[in-house]
């Protein structure tokens, strides 16, 4: 029987979500990253466990027919490969970042400068766009040292809570782009492989959305009833219920983290009282 591959950080800041996403997706893996590969009880999956750097050409190649990634290392190794869904996570940016000291104030001061990065092609292609020539000095690690031992004036890195930046005296100044963990597919998959894609994704994205979602229950005055289904449209319009109480009904409904708070804050507004909110363990979109 046909089998899907999947590529996966064997270990890193990858390696844990990535294990439990597909464990969300109702696919369990005896004992993951401690081996090479292992294969799925519950899924058609094959999971080969990868530095991630290697990962985009791997999926290039169809050794793994698909992979999960930073978006940063998609764009870096530029390899021919399709980018399927972004998966939210291990989220980060890629900024450049000079002496706290320096009194920077556009690129443009960059220019003739050298810039130590182990993202040589993100930021080239910058640089191009932006009409600035510097030096670009590739390192494979450790680049926010660089500065303060002379071997370049700027860094272009990734950045999280910005302390790495902080702890090394540097202070970011241009962020060039933003990432999250991604899955990539290798562009010439068979008709099989291409069914239990669209079947993770699908089981994939109702992961997601679950975890962007919560379902709220609340008891809403009558008089107030039209304005508050208004507020809150749920997954195709809410659902009423009166409650034993006259003047009184029951609203359930799906509210987006996104707007949470807005939404919670209007509700009160309009007299929603009880407001119950329940993580969803899955949302089939
Ligand atoms: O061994 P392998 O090659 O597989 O792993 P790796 O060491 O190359 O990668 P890893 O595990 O460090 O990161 C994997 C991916 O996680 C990256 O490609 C990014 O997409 C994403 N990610 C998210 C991060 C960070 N956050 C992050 N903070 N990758 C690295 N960092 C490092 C950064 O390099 C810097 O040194 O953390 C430091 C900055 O963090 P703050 O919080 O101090 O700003
Ligand atoms: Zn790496």
């Amino acid at each position: 029987m046909e089998k899907l591959r999947i590529a996966i950080q064997k270990s890193g800041r990858l390696s844990e979500k990535s294990l439990e996403l597909l464990k969300e997706a109702g696919i369990s893996l005896n004992n993951g990253s401690r081996k090479l590969r292992s294969v799925a009880q519950t899924f058609p999956l094959e999971v080969i466990y990868l530095r991630d750097d290697d990962i985009p050409q791997y999926v290039e190649d169809g050794v793994a027919h698909i992979g999960i990634v930073g978006e940063n290392e998609y764009a870096e190794k530029e390899c021919a490969v399709d980018l399927v869904e972004r998966l939210g996570y291990s989220r980060c940016r890629l900024s450049i970042a000079v002496p706290k000291s320096e009194g920077y104030r556009t690129l443009g001061d960059l220019a003739g400068k050298r810039i130590a990065t182990s993202y040589p092609v993100i930021l080239k292609k910058y640089l191009a766009e932006k009409g600035i020539t510097a030096d670009v000095h590739v390192l494979s690690g450790s680049v926010e040292l660089a500065p303060s031992i002379g071997v370049a004036e700027a860094i272009f890195d990734i950045v999280s809570s910005g302390s790495t930046l902080i702890s090394n005296g540097l202070k970011e100044v241009e962020t060039v782009m933003k990432s999250e963990a991604v899955v990539i597919a290798n562009q010439n998959l068979g008709d099989a492989e291409k069914r239990l894609l669209t079947d993770l994704l699908f089981r994939i994205r109702s992961v997601l959305a679950a975890a962007n979602n919560k379902y709220i229950l609340l008891n809403a005055p009558n008089d107030h009833l039209q304005q508050i289904i208004e507020v809150l449209p749920g997954m195709k319009s809410p659902t009423i219920m009166p409650l034993a109480e006259p003047g009184w009904s029951s609203v359930h409904s799906v509210l987006s983290e996104k707007t949470f708070w807005e939404v919670i804050d209007r509700l009160r507004e309009l007299g929603a009282q009880g407001i119950l909110v329940i993580p969803i363990e899955k949302m089939i979109v």
